[in-house]
């Protein structure tokens, strides 16, 4: 494996800077999280990193994730360096009210639904403003295709929100279902599965990485007590290219920076709101708001304005002290 298959490019070469490397600090990229310990990969061989101190005693989105790239020496492992990231996307941990990142430099989010109850319009709008306000690509992935004859009236149901979106159905056991997927990952992207639970983010992730890792798994689960606990979350490598994490049991995902507007999840609505009386216009009371004359009229769907003022709260810069949450 090179630098290159595991995601590395000119966006984070350009941090490194000369004295980094007459330090000898070489790039590695964190490809598994445990309690105690970061595994990271150099392209060749893989080491493991203790958790450090100083990064657990800051705030936690500061702390090295799966999906991170660090520069490392294994003369001095306390001078290793966390290089900015290019997105990251946070869970929100409600008890401790705080948020975590649980993957960085994450290119790409595979949304999965369900060709089931599962689907509906404001979850998958969620799920697309999330992608968006994090600055990541999104691909609609519509699973269980097999077990619905009539899975097509859910990809019709989804279609007039998807706008510049593309969407997959697939069957997540069948790997010639699954081509389209693959290719969105053959330029090293690194993608991240998310998902509501059982709908099949993990079998997708098994059939797309292949016998590899089940071997791997294999190897690891006899030598290694409490396999469940140590690797949840990892970096895995698809044979054809690129990187997926797959997140188990994922519910709340929590969205980093804010956005002001969301042109791609709603143009509709944005481009309507151009034409409203005030520029800031929250589509309520105001006089002449064409918005509001859209849902009168029946060009805009009622749900589909409560949830885009739902979601723009969420994601408001009055919130910004707060991780925000999108039930997704
Ligand atoms: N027939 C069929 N079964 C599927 C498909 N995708 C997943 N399944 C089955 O659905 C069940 C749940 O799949 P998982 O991959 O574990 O779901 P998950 O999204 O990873 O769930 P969590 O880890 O709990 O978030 C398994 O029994 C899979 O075999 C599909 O496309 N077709
Ligand atoms: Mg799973
Ligand atoms: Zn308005």
């Amino acid at each position: 494996m090179t630098l290159q298959a595991l995601g590395w490019s000119f966006r984070f070469a350009r941090h490194v800077k000369e004295d980094d490397e007459e330090f000898q600090l070489i790039p590695v990229r964190v490809i598994a999280q445990h309690r105690h310990k970061l595994v990271v990969h150099d392209g060749t061989n893989e080491f493991e990193l203790p958790a450090l101190g100083k990064w657990f005693r800051e705030r936690q989105s500061t702390q090295p994730t799966v999906g991170d790239w660090l520069l490392f020496t294994q003369q001095d492992v306390s001078s290793t360096l966390i290089l900015p990231r290019e997105s990251e996307i946070q869970r929100l941990v409600k008890t401790r009210r705080t948020a975590q990142v649980i993957a960085a430099n994450v290119d790409l989010l595979l949304v999965v639904i369900a060709c089931n109850d599962d689907f509906s319009e404001s979850k998958l709008e969620r799920y697309l403003a999330l992608a968006e306000a994090a600055g990541v690509e999104a691909h609609v992935v519509f699973s269980k295709m097999d077990l619905n004859p009539d899975y097509t009236r859910i990809v019709e149901r989804a279609k007039p929100l998807l706008f510049d979106i593309d969407c997959t159905a697939v069957n997540c056991l069948d790997v010639a279902t699954l081509g389209t997927i693959r290719e969105l990952f053959t330029t090293q992207k690194t993608g991240l599965v998310v998902g509501s639970s059982g709908v099949g983010k993990s079998t997708m992730t098994n059939t797309l990485v292949g016998e590899s890792v089940q071997k791997t798994q294999q190897t690891r689960s006899k030598d290694e007590k409490g396999r469940h606990t140590t690797s949840a979350r990892r970096l895995m490598q698809i044979p054809t290219g690129g990187l997926i994490i797959d997140v188990p049991g994922i519910r709340e995902l929590a969205l980093t920076g804010v956005a002001e507007s969301l042109p791609r999840t709603f143009p509709d609505i944005e481009t309507l709101a151009i034409e409203c009386a005030y520029r800031d216009c929250a589509h309520e009371q105001e006089p002449n708001c064409r918005v509001r004359t859209a849902v009168q009229e029946g060009d805009l769907d009622a749900r589909r304005l409560t949830n885009y003022k739902r979601v723009r709260i969420q994601l408001s810069p009055a919130f910004s002290h707060a991780p925000k949450e999108i039930e997704v």
